[in-house]
């Protein structure tokens, strides 16, 4: 029988659950399971910092459905690492985060790099524990990725200490792994709730059907879409930290306050749903919680307060609760459905034909732009971030694929995102926007891009400042007041380029429909940078 190390038994479970990518960054504790991956077929896709590689397993996990896998060295590498976990939490992705330990053999005696690695991870994930032998990896790993995928998604930490990944085990020792040990069930939802839903849904006259985070992915996407279809309930997905403001939403603040019923898959009654109260909430607006975890049934009871308003608060998992409703409703109602989805839709007549000057090019002319170019791809990628820019493109672009930095708002995770998103749909057109701001965060991995020959358009919104920020200086300090947030009118385009990108520089709007389709044709990873009007976000259309 064959002798195995612990880094082998690892590597062959990922090959095992489908891992075909390790977003890595290498380092002295890792360098086993690099070695490993060789047998296995794992791809090494090597970053320029840890961060970018959570992020990119974070767009993994949301594209595919599957945790992505990041694999960091110990110490400082996972201390880097985990900032990019808080996005991944709060965006609801599943993703395995693998970090190389100090040896057990060492613990406790200063060993280099030590560091109570689950401990600093855990507030940012699901599950965060540590593999202590070799045989039993393999089972560790197939225990993190159910966790990572069971019930609400989230990121899962396994600690790798480094002489559990070159112990040796007998083959026989390590169980063996079956494709079910990497799957789990979804948690119904039971037939009486569901009538109960329906008989709820039938008496209000205003209901709203509202999906969280994790719905906003293709397949969440589609459920509401069917589930609206099948329902006549207007159903909506919320994955924006500016929540009942979200641009992208248009004048959805408007029709949640008339909302009397709003059913929530998944979805926290938290910040970004005003707790539930008024006036983002009708004070009488009544509640039904469906979520596959029960301490976010505790916490809208909780945020709604009334126990009165909470019509009903049940266990199941969000995607089959749509899926139910749409197989047990009778099609209803007519002109609600309508309202929604018009003042979703609804964006000011203006931003069709706005215009900046040479040098202050309008966010809502790149939204032009870019919305044709998405329109003209057989499959397209979006991905935004950053602060007031961000906000437009959300606000201008749709796509039928979406990847944002989402409730957590934190920027800089968009280049990592594209390039995961080309990884993971390797025939769509990525297109990716950004501030200037946030592209100081990771903006060498057009490096990685580059070797990993993933070609995607960065179109950053250049305003010299951080105008997010700015701007709150701006509302809230006076503009005598407003200090320390500028930037220069650095040449991205040109960084890129040195990094063996493509760049195109846009000064006018007119220039940007060409500079677009050269960046494309590049086929290389590409910077469009543009030179913006500083403009505050879009405000809310109530
Ligand atoms: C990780 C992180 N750090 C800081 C912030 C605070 N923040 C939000 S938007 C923003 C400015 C971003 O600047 P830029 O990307 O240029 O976008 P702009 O607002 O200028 O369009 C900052 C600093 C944040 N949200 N996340
Ligand atoms: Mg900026």
């Amino acid at each position: 029988m064959a002798s195995l190390r612990g880094a082998d038994v690892l590597a062959r479970a990922l090959a095992r659950a489908g891992t075909k990518h390790l977003f890595s960054l290498s380092g002295n504790h890792i360098m086993p399971v690099y070695d490993a991956a060789l047998e296995a077929q794992l791809d090494i896709v090597h970053v320029r910092h840890e961060a970018a590689a959570v992020h990119m397993a974070d767009a993994w996990g949301r594209l595919t459905g599957e945790p992505g896998v990041a694999l960091l060295t110990g110490g400082p590498g996972h201390a880097n690492g985990v900032s990019a976990l808080y996005t991944a939490l709060a965006s609801e992705s599943p993703l395995v985060l693998l970090s190389g330990e100090a040896p057990l053999a060492e613990r406790h005696k200063g060993a280099f790099q030590e560091m109570r690695q689950a401990d600093v991870a855990a507030p940012l994930v699901k599950a965060a524990f540590t593999a202590t032998s070799a045989r039993t990896l393999g089972a560790d790993l197939a225990r993190a990725w159910r966790q990572a995928k069971f019930g609400r998604p989230g990121p899962v930490y396994l600690g790798l200490p480094f002489d559990v990944l070159e112990a040796k085990c007998d083959e026989s020792e390590a169980a063996p792994m079956d494709e079910a040990a990497f799957a789990v069930k979804p948690i119904p939802l039971g037939e009486a709730v569901a009538q109960a839903v329906l008989v709820e849904l039938a008496r209000a006259r205003r209901p709203l059907i509202l999906g969280g985070p994790a719905m906003a992915t293709d397949r969440g996407r589609a459920a509401l879409v069917a589930v609206q279809g099948a329902t006549g309930v207007p159903a909506i997905c919320m994955e924006s930290p500016r929540g009942v403001n979200d641009p992208s939403l248009g004048a959805f603040a408007r029709v949640l306050k008339e909302a009397d019923l709003l059913v929530l898959l998944g979805k926290r009654a938290d910040f970004t749903l005003r707790y539930g109260q008024a006036p983002a909430v009708g004070a009488a607006c009544r509640f039904i919680v469906l979520d596959p975890d029960p301490e976010a049934l505790r916490q809208a009871g909780y945020a709604v307060g009334d126990p009165a308003r909470l019509a009903l608060a049940a266990l199941a998992d969000p995607f089959e609760a749509a899926a139910r409703l749409a197989g047990l409703a009778k099609p209803a109602r007519s002109g609600w459905a309508g309202e929604v989805d018009a003042a979703v839709r609804a964006r000011p007549a203006e931003w069709a034909t706005i215009a900046g000057k040479p040098g202050a090019v309008h966010p809502a002319e790149i939204g032009r732009a870019v919305q044709q170019f998405v329109d003209a791809a057989p499959e397209a990628v979006f991905v935004a971030d950053g602060g007031e820019f961000g906000q437009w493109a959300q606000a201008c672009i749709s796509a039928p694929t979406r990847i944002i930095n989402g409730p957590a708002g934190a920027i800089g995770s968009a280049l990592p995102f594209a390039l995961a998103a080309k990884l993971a749909r390797p025939n769509a057109s990525v297109v990716a926007l950004l501030g200037d701001g946030t592209a100081g965060f990771h903006l060498t991995e057009y490096d990685t891009a580059v070797r990993e020959k993933l070609d995607f358009v960065g179109i950053i919104g250049n305003d010299s400042c951080w105008n997010a920020e700015h701007q709150i200086q701006l509302r809230a300090y006076g503009r005598e007041r407003a200090h320390g947030c500028e930037l220069l009118p650095t040449r991205y385009d040109r960084a890129v380029a040195g990094l063996g990108g493509h760049g195109e520089h846009v000064e006018r709007g007119a220039d940007l429909a060409v500079a677009l389709a050269r960046a494309s044709k590049s086929g290389l990873p590409a910077c469009v940078n543009v030179l913006i009007e500083r403009l505050p976000a879009p405000a809310a259309h109530a």
